[in-house]
């Protein structure tokens, strides 16, 4: 049996990654089962809705096990005991990280917007059919990645996946399916500060410290007006429960491209000189991967 674990603090691709890998390991007749490292979001639940998929099973340690690893391949975002599985494969569309293995593996890491897309490419080389709801997760998972192909990190074969996926999930109009993912994605009605700062929290060694750097995906900045005390003093509290050296959350304008960046801990100081009316703004960003994070690393150095 193969355990298909996405990273933690799971979004969309790393679940649907772990549903549709699972199918493409059946398709080629080994036994493999999806898991994942924690609760999903909201958006999450909306694709598991809209595809008619289950959810995987909620599973923490893989010591034993052998494993494929999908949307990730960092040791900070692997479960705990990663050292002692067996790693087979890994499907990802991120730099590569550390993990290492003991044997060969299968590696697919694809400069593209999602994981799902080297997905549907894999399924394509290898001749598998892709049934309607594999085909939503997929179509889904790249246009959350992708945040409805406005992100800088999309890219021409993106595209080309969700066109072919779409006339398989017999979806016809691809805006509306956007438009009511976006609103599933934003909805942030309910949630805690820390709630919020956790929703898609990664944990980053940087120069021999950790840092979290968090993003939340909003239709407008006005939905956080009344919360930004209460994230700043999450993000400090973090600071000195887990010895982070920095701790930020990015608030980001989907409709925009626009950020707001709230920011804590020892390294807060390297960027205040950026603050303009006590904020930093970050102009033209989506991505926390091809932009926020980037920057971040030249600033904190
Ligand atoms: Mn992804």
């Amino acid at each position: 049996m193969i355990l298909v674990v996405g990273h933690k603090n799971p979004d969309s691709d790393s679940i649907c990654s772990a549903l549709v890998a699972t199918e493409l390991l059946r398709a080629r007749g080994e036994e493999a089962t999806p898991i994942r490292q924690g609760e999903i979001n909201r958006e999450t639940q909306h694709i598991l809705e809209v595809a008619g998929a289950e959810l995987p099973e909620l599973r923490t340690s893989v010591a034993g096990e052998k494993i494929w690893l999908v949307d990730y391949s960092d040791l900070a975002q692997a479960p705990d005991d990663v050292a002692e599985a067996q790693i087979l494969g890994i499907v990802d569309h991120h730099r590569l990280g550390d993990v290492m293995t003991v044997n060969p593996m299968e590696a697919w890491i694809w400069p593209v917007g999602c994981t799902n897309t080297v997905l549907f490419n894999m399924f394509k080389i290898e001749g598998h059919a892709i049934s309607p709801t594999i085909a939503k997760l997929m179509m889904s998972a790249i246009l959350s990645d992708t945040v409805g192909f406005a992100s800088p990190t999309c890219t021409q074969k993106d595209k080309d996946a969700v066109e072919e996926l779409a006339t398989i999930a017999g979806v016809n109009d691809v805006d509306a399916f956007i438009k009511d993912l976006l609103i599933a994605k934003t909805n942030i009605e309910g949630l805690s500060a820390a709630e919020l700062v956790e929703k898609d929290l990664k944990g980053y060694p940087f120069n021999g410290r950790d840092v979290v750097v968090g993003q939340v995906e909003l239709a407008t900045l006005e939905q956080v007006d009344g919360m930004i005390d209460a994230l700043e003093a999450d993000l400090t509290s973090r600071c000195e429960e887990q010895n982070l050296a920095f701790a930020a959350v990015m608030l980001t304008d989907i409709t925009t491209a626009q950020t707001r960046l709230l920011y804590k801990g020892e390294w807060a100081e390297k960027l205040t000189k950026h603050e303009k009316d006590g904020m930093l703004m970050m102009e033209n960003t989506l991505s926390r991967k091809k932009q926020g994070w980037p920057w971040l690393q030249a600033e904190l150095v």
